[in-house]
């Protein structure tokens, strides 16, 4: 049988598209990494992505599982995409697994421990990662050309994972035993502390969601003082039923002191006061208006005495809680 030069060259050109389509498959890898970390107690949060940089082929996936109880997303932004609140999503939520070739947003809604969510890179780029639940948690992967080569392998990334990891918890350790190493001046409590640190890959962040010491005894009359010393992450000091709705604003009763400290008066164990976000100053940007300053602080007077319980509204269920016992 004759062929036309025609047929022979789709025969040709054919046999190229499928060898090729069969060595991107052969080659397409699968890769493991994980989203957050937290101490058995909950209490040490790691908001990071562990590890922040990875390399892959163009057509690999990678499965990201989530090892914490702090909500976090797995999210890729396009290139000027103003970032969105973490409960409107792209908006919208990309289903398991999702591809991402920078076009297109891809994200999940907030998981937590035990999930799994895989992303197939198709093309060659950089791609950075972000968390929409908090700010200083970004990642970059790189998705090589088939034609280069990786410079590490899956061991390589446990081992990165496990260090990046080891490293958050010691901060914390050091951040914690600060905070408890400060508490000198009467009725002070440490409502979160932290840090941020950083990778060539991106930003990794750990935060404390425990209040200094869980219990604090006053007399009636005297005026205790929460102080948020994490850089980036906010908590609550809410006393009585949580607020409906956005946890943001502090409840009606709270007044502002001279310094921008919030303040309330509790005078009964069923009173309900919500003292809002209390959280630093976000980071500067060149080029950008600056920040207001943030509230950091939160003092309550207790004109009687009682057992008054309290939560951190945003972390209570990781266990931030606590009581001020007022004595006569
Ligand atoms: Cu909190």
């Amino acid at each position: 049988m004759k062929k036309t030069k025609n047929q022979a060259v789709t025969i040709v050109a054919l046999t190229i598209v499928l060898s090729a389509l069969a060595l991107a498959s052969a080659d397409a890898a699968q890769w493991n990494a994980t989203v957050g970390a937290q101490s058995r107690d909950k209490g040490n949060q790691a908001l990071a992505f562990l590890p922040n940089e990875i390399w892959i082929h163009a057509g690999d996936q990678i499965t990201w599982m989530f090892d914490a109880d702090d909500i976090h997303t797995l999210t890729f932004l396009t290139a000027d995409q103003p970032r969105p609140f973490f409960a409107d999503g792209c908006p919208g939520f990309s289903t398991d697994p999702a591809t991402y070739d920078g076009s297109t947003c891809v994200t999940t809604p907030p998981m937590v421990s035990g999930q799994t969510f895989t992303v197939i890179f198709p093309v060659a780029g950089n791609f950075k990662l972000v968390c929409l639940v908090h700010e200083n948690m970004t990642a970059v992967v790189h998705v090589f050309d088939l034609v280069e080569t990786l410079p590490h392998d899956q061991a390589f990334y446990n081992r990165q994972a496990a260090d990046q990891r080891r490293e958050l918890f010691f901060y914390a350790l050091i951040a914690n035993r600060d905070a408890h190493g400060h508490r000198s001046q009467g009725n002070a409590v440490t409502a979160g502390i932290g840090s941020v640190t950083a990778k060539a890959g991106g930003s990794n962040t750990v935060s404390v969601m425990r209040f200094s010491d869980h219990t604090i005894q006053i007399h009636a009359g005297e005026t205790v003082e929460w102080d948020n010393q994490d850089p980036i992450t906010p908590h609550t000091i809410t006393f009585g039923t949580e607020p409906v709705g956005d946890p943001e604003p502090p409840s009606p009763d709270v007044t502002v002191d001279p310094d921008g400290a919030r303040h309330a008066i509790i005078d009964s164990t069923s009173d309900s006061t919500h003292s809002g976000f209390i959280v630093a100053a976000p980071q500067e940007r060149l080029g950008l208006p600056q920040a207001p300053l943030g509230v950091t602080r939160f003092r309550v007077t207790f004109p009687n005495a009682g057992t008054f319980p309290y939560i951190c509204a945003l972390h209570d269920d990781l266990g931030m809680t606590g009581t001020v016992i007022v004595q006569p």
